[in-house]
């Protein structure tokens, strides 16, 4: 096992790694921005170093910077968190020079699942369910409009190195597709330095829904079940939970074998994140795949009882999985506390905490880095805090939200708090019948 692993991130991710290795009895290092001299998790961890100033390209996203901070403590190995370097090829590439660990995916599996049609077409190949549209890039406009007369309107093109939205454009009929063609290439270049589109047919008003899974170094792989990320508001995910509202036995057992096949196709090791849409039908596609841990992945820890970071921290050192899966036994919800204001178009609301008083009682966890005198820099993400509940229901956990959300007290900055209050009293979320659209029609009432 390791004997000391540097957590290359900040935040709550950066403390949630720092419990875990306490647990397993290995020494810990953080790394942290000026701005974060006064960070939990430089308190927390057995010690630290000082990787650069506030901006994260200087800091957080500083690999020659990391790399010494891990050479100068005798790091065995790296975890990267979610975010910042964690699905960067480049930093995993650097890490096996230097013999460290990374507790993440090879630059191979990076690159691989990086690139959208890439990560598409290996997936397809492995007999994965993936939306019908181009087969890898499109040459032209007149090949795109060709496939999208044969699959029918509407469709969509994709940034290949995309993600997020960015590079994403719904075409209705032909007259729009040269538009949304040159608005997506320009988009996706400038973005991400790269021009290259696909074409799916666009599945209108789908779930996302995704499969945890954990891959070792022996080509085995296994799946936590679903998350539902359908509540989401542009590209933001808000609210998570499990199990699905939408998923049954049947479609977790059809969803989850695809999820393993996936990555035992590719040879996957550590956790990972197959996504999907499902359509109206139940029918189910390939979306992406996401090669680290992920912010939601709390509400999977919750249901199945297994602590995800452990494991990935495990199959890294090289222990091997057992080969079952694991199945929701609770039903659970985290709903993202940032640092915004729901009445102002969520806009940041950096600044000083000047009194917290955090939920607890039964069922409620909350996984944050603030406390009350804590000042949330400018400079990074706005999420502040995680408040994950678990109860026997849906319903029971939905009360038990509200419950939780109305004890949680910050001061001093505005929170999304107020809008997951009226969320939680919403008779369509209530329902569990909601798309991603979702949020397009959600009236937040100012009181
Ligand atoms: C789609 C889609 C409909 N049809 N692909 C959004 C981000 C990127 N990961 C893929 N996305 C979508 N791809 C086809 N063929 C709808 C979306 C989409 C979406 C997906 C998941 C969660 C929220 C979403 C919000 C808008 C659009």
């Amino acid at each position: 096992m390791f004997k000391k692993v540097l957590v290359a991130n900040r935040g709550e991710i950066a403390l949630r790694v720092i419990r875990t290795c306490k647990e397993m009895g290995i020494r810990t290092v953080a790394v942290y921005s000026t701005a974060d001299k006064e960070s939990l998790h430089v308190r927390f961890a057995d010690e630290a170093v000082c990787i650069g100033p506030p901006p994260s390209t200087d800091s957080y996203l500083n690999i020659p910077q990391i790399i010494a901070a891990a050479e100068i403590t005798n790091a065995d190995a790296i975890h990267p968190g979610y975010g910042f370097v964690s699905e960067n090829a480049e930093f995993s590439q650097v890490c096996a020079e230097y013999g460290i660990k990374f507790i993440g995916a090879s630059p191979e599996m990076i690159n691989k699942m990086g690139d959208k049609a890439t990560a598409k077409a290996t997936m397809k190949e492995a007999g994965v369910p993936t939306i019908p549209g181009s087969e890898g890039l499109l040459a032209s406009v007149k090949e795109g409009l060709r496939i999208a007369k044969r699959i029918k309107y509407p469709v969509i093109l994709k940034a290949t190195a995309g993600g997020g939205g960015k590079g994403m454009r719904i075409v209705k009929n032909p007259e729009e597709f040269q538009k949304a063609w040159d608005d997506a290439r320009m988009e996706s270049s400038a973005a991400f330095g790269d021009d290259g589109l696909y074409l799916e047919k666009y599945v209108e008003e789908p779930r996302h829904v995704e499969i945890q899974v954990v891959g070792d170094s022996k080509g085995k792989a296994c799946h936590l079940s679903e998350r539902d990320c359908s509540i989401q508001r542009r590209h933001q995910k808000l609210v998570e939970e499990t199990p699905s509202p939408i998923v049954d036995d049947e479609l977790r057992e059809k969803m989850g074998q695809a999820a393993v096949k996936g990555a035992e196709a590719i040879g996957y090791e550590g956790a990972g994140t197959v996504e999907f849409l499902v359509d109206k039908h139940g029918d189910f596609y390939f979306m992406e795949m996401n090669t680290r841990i992920q912010v939601e992945h709390p509400i999977t820890e919750e249901v199945t009882n297994f602590d995800l970071i452990k494991e990935q921290i495990k199959v890294a050192a090289g222990v091997e999985i057992s080969g079952n899966n694991y199945f929701p036994k609770m039903h659970a919800v985290e709903c993202r506390i940032n640092a915004e204001d729901p009445f102002n178009d969520f806009r940041p609301s950096p600044g000083r905490i000047t009194n917290l008083h955090l939920p607890g009682g039964h069922g409620v966890r909350v996984d944050t880095h603030v406390y009350s005198g804590y000042t949330i820099p400018p400079n990074y993400d706005s999420m502040i805090a995680k408040l994950i509940v678990s109860a026997t229901t849906r319903e029971e956990a939905l009360v038990r939200m509200k419950r939780a959300l109305e004890e949680f007290v910050i001061e001093g900055i505005k929170t999304t708090i107020p809008f997951h209050i009226q969320l939680m009293d919403d008779k369509r979320f209530k329902s569990g019948k909601f798309t991603t659209a979702f949020m397009d029609s959600f009236d937040l009432v100012e009181r």
